[in-house]
């Protein structure tokens, strides 16, 4: 069944009014490109629903009448996941006005949110109620809650507190044929059979529109203390993490490694910003630790784990963050090295993960082969070492235009270091998700089984793949093989 833009036009805007629904070229065009400008698509209607019963209803409407939907949060995602084809046939829902707090529960430390709440917003309303919501990622301020549960957002507290997975007590969803399956329950303990939610959490909206979340709270932390510290290499930043958990009674809240090539990019596209330490080094790690007890006793323990790393050779300097704006400006050092990435174009993005225990032999064997292709390319490596996760992002050499390095490079670079990274028992999308830039790639990365079970649960979800088609999941080599 073909519908014609009008005919949606009408019967959408019938469902959630003439403010909420649009086809307008200029209204529409925010929904239909990601927040880096890298991917464009095109929309039939573009709503904005201002309740899940009317998501229910839209969906209802494009499911009786053959139309894809593509859900979409912040559009802050880095692989194409939220963002139409470019076939122009889809709807667009932006989860945007579905933008309150519904609840705090401060004895059961929880917080219902609908999924249009951005993170920070969230993170606010948690600190209002003296608790602290641990996500943390540097598009805090226009990602939104729903797109972090649909894409498992992982940041950099994961270490200490688990991926956005672990942080969902309940869910709200509205199912491909418009049903709503709602289980807004804040139960840390629930056995009563498979554990529904988990299928919508990093499903990209394939499976299911999150429409509202019971998020866990963690208290405050009382003290906070933090370095940025230049180590010998990575081995030296695993040794030394391994001795911080130890040392600081498991009082690590991040544990960042950022290498020179990166440091020199992000001080360069802040401009007002400098190197915390002073002299420059190959490696350097941000380290926090945040405890309940007392600043003086966490300084204590972050000391004796910088004297302990000198002595054993692992430290070469370190500059202890001495106020609030200290921790600040090491912070904004570090969750700007992506947007500084954006700036330098020509950047290969590899976000792979591999058990802490391997990830420096990763790095040595994954910088020898990039450099092996040309000695001019900037190792742009920083992440979350602390849970396994490095941000892998080759940058083109100073003299070589983006468009040129791209061609040249991409393809034999991801498939370089994804491929070491599997090879690691690791994975080729630790926290990004897959979107449209990795779908194919699964095909060489998952078993037959894995993909036969994910298309499985698509179908049996949604038998005329409608949400986010074409996102996730690599089209079947064998079609028939898969029921
Ligand atoms: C970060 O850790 C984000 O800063 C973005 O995950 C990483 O742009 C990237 O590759
Ligand atoms: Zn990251």
């Amino acid at each position: 069944m073909t519908v014609s833009v009008q005919t949606a036009a009408e019967a959408l805007t019938e469902l959630v009014g003439a403010a909420n629904c649009t086809v307008a070229a200029q209204d529409k065009r925010p929904y239909l490109t990601d927040y880096r400008g890298i991917f464009h698509g095109e929309a039939m209607v573009v709503v904005t629903p201002v309740s899940t019963q009317q998501v229910g209803d839209v969906v209802s409407w494009c499911y009786r009448h053959d139309v894809p939907v593509v859900p979409q949060g912040g559009n802050t995602s880095l692989m194409g996941g939220a963002v139409p084809d470019d076939t122009g046939t889809a709807v667009v829902i932006s989860l945007r006005k579905l933008n309150r707090v519904l609840s705090v529960d401060v004895v059961n430390d929880t917080m219902t949110v609908q999924a249009g709440v951005t993170l920070a917003a969230a993170r606010e309303a948690a600190e209002n109620a003296q608790r602290l919501f641990p996500l943390r990622i540097g598009s805090e301020g226009s990602c939104q809650i729903g797109g972090n549960v649909s894409t498992n957002a992982g940041g950099t507290a994961v270490l200490r507190y688990g991926n956005m997975r672990d942080l969902v007590l309940g869910i709200e969803v509205v199912l491909p044929d418009g049903r709503i399956y709602s289980s807004l329950k804040g139960l840390r303990k629930d056995n009563t059979g498979y554990d529904l939610k988990q299928l919508f959490i990093g499903a990209e909206g394939t499976l299911g529109i999150v429409t509202a979340v019971v998020l866990k709270l963690a208290p405050q932390p009382r003290a906070t203390a933090a370095a940025f510290i230049a180590v010998k290499n990575p081995h030296a930043a695993v040794a030394l993490l391994q001795a911080a958990k130890i040392g600081s009674g498991n009082a690590v809240s991040a544990f960042e490694l950022v290498s020179a090539p990166a440091l020199e990019l992000v001080l360069d596209y802040l401009g007002d910003a400098k190197s915390p330490l002073q002299h420059a080094h190959e490696w350097m790690v941000l380290m926090e630790l945040t405890s309940g007890g007392t600043d003086e006793a966490l300084h204590a323990a972050l000391l004796d784990i910088l004297e302990l790393g000198f002595a054993e050779g692992l430290i070469e300097d370190a500059a202890i963050a001495a106020s609030l704006a200290d921790i600040q400006a090491f912070w904004r050092i570090r969750e700007d090295i992506s947007d500084a990435q954006t700036r330098a174009g020509g950047s290969i993005k590899c976000d792979v993960s591999v058990p802490i225990s391997r990830i420096a032999d990763f790095i040595d064997a994954a910088s020898a082969e990039v450099l092996a292709l040309d000695p001019e390319i900037r190792l742009v490596i920083y992440g979350h070492l602390g849970d396994g996760n490095v941000h892998f992002n080759p940058l083109r050499p100073r003299d070589q235009q983006a468009a040129e390095f791209l061609a040249r490079h991409y393809r034999v670079v991801s498939e370089t270091v994804d491929g070491l990274a599997h090879r690691e028992h690791g994975s080729i999308s630790a926290e990004h998700g897959i979107g449209v830039v990795k779908r194919d790639d699964l095909r060489k990365y998952k078993s037959e089984v894995e993909l036969q079970l994910m298309w499985q649960v698509k179908r049996a979800l949604d038998p005329k793949n409608l949400l986010n088609p074409g996102r996730v999941l690599p089209e079947p080599d064998d079609p028939c093989a898969i029921h």
